[in-house]
């Protein structure tokens, strides 16, 4: 435990609102240091899990670990993704209600490692019959495939998510895992035909050229070797230390049994390959676009037929992975048992590369919509709290980002209206035009910049092409080229329908934070970090917990835990819980102004009226047995 003082001073504080300076920044990132520094990657602000990636293996996700953290109190032990795991599953089972976990921060800030931790944690700890024994291992095993299809090698992280994804996991009136639904957001189908230096393709490619049996590969006319294939090395980077494609290729086979795929399925899947690669071994030779049976007449020229057959080869990509989704979803649900869900969301983090096209259009506008739901959510529900238990509630200020999103999906007025006004005008429309008249509609809004006011707004230069956005974390420069190519209303109404289910169930947050730009261990740096606290919010969100009360609990929970630390309440409490409670913080001699009585909490204002309760209970912790402690002991 992390209890004594000295402790304390070495690890910091496993909880933000229990720090002393709490509005401090500075106070706030040394404690968020200390702790990365102890390989303490976990820290909570109330019920929300702040994480660091250590960007090393730390023992910390065992089966022992996940045993200790089973059905034990929140904040009873070191914060670990485990613990807020736990509690989700709990609340869902005592309230039988709907709950998601939003899991969000920049690329390469471990989100999908938190999201998998938490599906494991489900899989392995809940109760289960034989029966439903496979339904675990399909759970589990649905990651390894769709990464292989989704995910690849980016300058920000080499396991990187190039798709959405959405995971509803199951659970029947008795609380074992009994299904799973997946959604699937905008896959970066771009990546197929391109990659810039130091990407690679989806990893899939990579897996069966290194992995493939030969009977397939000679099947495929393939040869064994990357540097043959094109599309394979453009980013002159096929082999990735982290990366194992040879064994990778053998856990997805194995995967896609046991999620059952039949022969047949498995074979649909490998047709695809052909016709990808088969696209690839052309790729110099845009004449031979007929084999796709589609003819390339003139007045084409060899750049139009460059551009059909790559959006050929996008479509069949995009096509095969929605396709290998519905297969997940179709062989893991359960419509008979679902009694409730807990929905994971894993997203692609907010990106800034050199060259930011239509896709990191996309994703960081859908990092700003969770932003929104974020901010709306947990300012919403503290307000809410306040008024039902009639305690007053004092307004923090804070960014809201809706601006933002309002740019980019305002209807008739945002970019993306705009986008599909000139969709509309065949002919007449190009990139160029599309960006005239962004910049003649968008002029003076304080987060769009213009290459003719980009000196103004922002120190960078913008060329001809470009648009920047000043997104909630950060400035990114957009180019329009290929942007008129639009999917971006679609991607608008799936976000819009996946708030709509986020918002039936009770949210709970994880925010990531990346400690370097480098992938390594053991370093912290603190201008990035320091920057992702405050674009994430975490120092508002931290304020309005604290705005008026630091703590709030039920009274019955309350009185359980410290009722040793009064005689009248100790070992029982005949009365009412919240009578109980009055009785023993009356013993403990709080002040009117350190606590309120809510409808059916107690509410403590600051952090060290909850410290010395906890101190207390620590020393009465050993005493126990001995009776109630007395108030010298109590220190307070
Ligand atoms: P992301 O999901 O947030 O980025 P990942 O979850 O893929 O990031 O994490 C990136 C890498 O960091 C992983 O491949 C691990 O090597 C390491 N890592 C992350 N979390 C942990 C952890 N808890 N313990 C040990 N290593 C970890 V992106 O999908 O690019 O937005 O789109
Ligand atoms: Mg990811």
């Amino acid at each position: 435990m992390e209890g004594s003082l000295t402790a304390r001073d070495r690890v910091g504080i496993q909880d933000f609102v229990l720090l002393d300076a709490y509005t401090s920044e500075t106070a706030f990132m040394d404690n968020l240091r200390k702790r990365f520094n102890e390989n303490l990657i976990y820290t909570y602000i109330g019920t929300l899990l702040v994480s660091v990636n250590p960007y090393k293996e730390l023992g910390i996700y065992t089966k022992k670990q996940m045993d200790i953290y089973m059905g034990v109190n929140f904040f009873e032990l070191p914060p670990h993704i485990f613990a807020l795991a736990d509690n989700v599953y709990r609340t869902m089972i005592s309230e039988t209600s709907n709950h998601f976990i939003l899991i969000s921060g920049e690329s390469g800030a471990g989100k999908t490692e938190a999201s998998k931790k938490v599906l494991q944690f489900y899989a392995v700890c809940c109760p289960s019959t034989r029966l439903l024994d496979n339904v675990r291992d399909r759970l589990l095993l649905s990651n390894p495939v769709l990464e292989a299809f989704g995910n690849a090698k980016t300058l920000k992280n080499d396991n990187s998510s190039r798709f959405g994804k959405y995971m509803d996991i199951q659970f029947d009136h008795q609380g074992a895992a009994v299904g799973g639904h997946v959604l699937s957001y905008l896959l970066e189908k771009s990546r197929v035909v391109h990659q810039n230096h130091g990407e690679r393709n989806f990893h899939i490619f990579y897996q069966l050229v290194e992995g493939g049996e030969d009977e397939l590969l000679r099947w495929l006319g393939l040869e064994r070797n990357c540097q043959n294939y094109r599309f394979l090395i453009q980013g002159e980077c096929a082999k990735v230390s982290s990366i194992n494609d040879k064994s990778d290729w053998k856990t997805v086979q194995k995967a896609l049994i046991i999620i059952e795929f039949s022969e047949k399925d498995i074979e649909r899947w490998n047709t695809f390959f052909c016709f990808l690669f088969l696209h690839f071994l052309c790729f110099r030779n845009p004449c031979l676009c007929s084999i796709y049976h589609f003819q390339v007449l003139s007045p084409f020229t060899a750049e139009h037929a460059k551009y059909a057959r790559d959006a050929l080869a996008k479509a069949i990509y995009g096509r095969t992975f929605s396709w290998l989704v519905c297969m997940v979803t179709w062989n893991l649900q359960n419509l008979l048992f679902i009694k409730t869900v807990i929905g994971l969301l894993d997203i692609y983090g907010f990106e800034v590369f050199d060259m930011n096209s239509f896709e990191q259009f996309c994703i960081n506008f859908c990092n700003e919509k969770l932003q929104q739901l974020f901010i709306q959510l947990t300012l919403k529900s503290e307000q809410e709290e306040y008024e039902m238990e009639g305690i007053e509630w004092e307004p923090v200020p804070y960014f809201n980002n809706k601006i933002i999103c309002d740019l980019v999906e305002e209807k008739h007025r945002g970019i993306i209206s705009i986008l599909d006004e000139e969709c509309l005008r065949p002919g007449e429309a190009t990139d160029f035009t599309f960006l005239e008249k962004l910049e003649e509609k968008m002029c003076g809004h304080p987060h769009f910049v213009t290459h003719k006011l980009a000196d103004q707004k922002t120190r960078k230069t913008l060329e001809r092409g470009e648009f920047r956005l000043l997104h909630y974390a950060g400035e990114v420069t957009y180019s329009v080229a290929g942007k008129l190519f639009n999917v971006a209303t679609q991607f608008k109404s799936s976000l819009a329908g996946l708030t709509e289910i986020l918002m039936t169930k009770e949210p709970w947050y994880v925010r990531c934070l990346k400690p370097n730009h480098c992938k390594q261990p053991d370093r912290f740096d603190d201008v990035m970090v320091r920057h992702q606290v405050k674009y994430l919010g975490l120092m508002e969100h931290l304020r309005v917990r604290r705005a008026g009360f630091a703590y709030r609990r039920r009274y019955e929970v309350f009185l359980k835990r410290y009722k040793a630390l009064c005689p009248d309440t100790w070992p029982h409490w005949k009365g009412t819980p919240a009578e109980g409670v009055q009785r023993l913080i009356k013993h403990l001699g709080y002040k009117p102004d350190e606590y309120k009585m809510g409808r059916t909490k107690i509410f403590i204002r600051h952090p060290r009226t909850l410290f010395a309760i906890e101190d207390a209970f620590e020393i009465c912790k050993h005493e126990l047995g001995k009776g109630p402690v007395t108030s010298d002991k109590r220190g307070l």
